[in-house]
């Protein structure tokens, strides 16, 4: 295995090392547990950041830098105690003490203290779906006084007009000759490309805001205690700024679809109203106090929006020839195009009924 000696030394970290062993199954960086051999020294884990994805590191970390301070900041204030367990704490670098990257001329690393004693869950239920929307929500009511500007660390990740033009232009160029063949789908998607460029008008209007969010709102990016009770949020790599319809939306997107957005069963995705009901009470119980009338309004949107955009960029990668997505078979990109399309429909048969639950919630 790699000598990690040379990476972990650049960081401020207390005790010696004794192992360094790979942690978790994460898809995106490579994640490591450091071990220090003093019981009283807290363990590590060290990440290497999949730089190829996260083009801009420096934003990248500034962002997670900003709001993780400023979490802590908040619950300092409010005389919370065993803070280290409830917001992430990054190392800083040795020589540069306002970085936590290092860059060893080929990666970029990061430390940050192990949470003990802690878990996360993997299974979607009511349950563990009414603490995510707490907690999500929480996460954003604490960020919506940050002070500092966060920069969007992927570029116009959740922008919807600019999602279209990206199918836009992929139609025009053809390049693998697949167009022909999805045009009922493509006009399908056309049909609704105005509705759902509403939130990108009414923030040009600056009738709507963007707030500091997580952008990766999925049930195992949060940390629970022993008790079961909430710790903290985890995976901050996509925290920017964007519309509240991203964590809200996305996770609904995964959440509540009864199949997996790459079950070619296309006849059994459903939207699931169980799920919904619960991610909506939590989240509203923490979000409400801060939330505008018209980003209340347009909860429902926010959950017909993602499985849109979805659709949106499997077929844009689909036509493209599949560059972007990892695919198992030629066809996977459509597959899961026609999944994220008919979850949309799904979610379009129950709009009254999700504005009426969530117009009772608020009385
Ligand atoms: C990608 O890799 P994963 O599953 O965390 C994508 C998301 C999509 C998702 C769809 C950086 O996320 O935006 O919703 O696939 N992340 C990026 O499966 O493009
Ligand atoms: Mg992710």
């Amino acid at each position: 295995m790699k000598d990690f000696s040379n990476i972990v030394n650049n960081f401020a970290i207390k005790g010696r090392v004794e192992s360094v062993k790979p942690l978790g199954n994460g898809l995106i960086n490579d994640t490591y547990i450091v071990k220090t051999s003093d019981e009283s020294t807290s363990d590590y884990v060290l990440q290497r950041i999949n730089h190829h994805i996260f083009t801009d590191v420096d934003t990248l970390q500034d962002n997670i830098a900003a709001v993780t301070s400023h979490i802590r900041r908040k619950l300092t204030n409010a005389g919370e105690k065993d803070i280290d367990r409830k917001v992430l704490n990054f190392l800083p670098v040795k020589d540069n003490p306002s970085k936590t990257y290092f860059y060893d001329g080929e990666s970029y690393w990061r430390m940050m203290v192990f949470i003990p004693h802690a878990h996360t869950l993997e299974a979607v239920t009511p349950e563990s779906s009414r603490f995510a929307g707490k907690a999500f929500g929480n996460f954003q009511a604490m960020l919506v006084d940050i002070d500092k500007n966060l920069k969007e660390s992927i570029p116009d990740f959740h922008n919807m007009e600019f999602r279209l033009k990206q199918l836009h232009d992929a139609v025009a160029a053809d390049p693998a000759g697949r167009v022909k063949e999805v045009k009922p789908l493509l006009d399908e998607l056309e049909s609704r490309a105005d509705e759902m460029c509403k939130a990108e008008r009414l923030y040009r209007e600056g009738k709507l805001p963007k707030r500091i969010c997580h952008c990766d709102t999925k049930v195992n990016n949060m940390m629970f205690d022993e008790d079961g009770s909430v710790l903290c949020v985890i995976d901050l790599d996509t925290v920017m700024p964007s519309f509240i319809f991203s964590d809200y939306g996305d996770f609904l997107r995964t959440g509540a679809n009864s199949l997996a957005e790459d079950d070619p069963n296309i006849d059994g995705v459903e939207f699931n109203m169980a799920i919904f009901r619960a991610f909506t009470e939590g989240y509203l119980s923490s979000a409400k106090a801060f939330l505008t009338p018209i980003e209340i309004e347009n909860l429902p949107y926010a959950v017909a929006l993602f499985p849109y955009m979805q659709a949106v960029r499997f077929l844009t990668d689909y036509i493209n020839g599949d560059t972007y997505y990892k695919i198992k078979y030629p066809e996977h990109n459509l597959v899961r195009t026609r999944n994220q399309f008919k979850l949309l429909q799904s979610i379009e048969a129950h709009t009254d009924e999700m504005k009426e639950f969530i117009k009772e919630k608020l009385k």
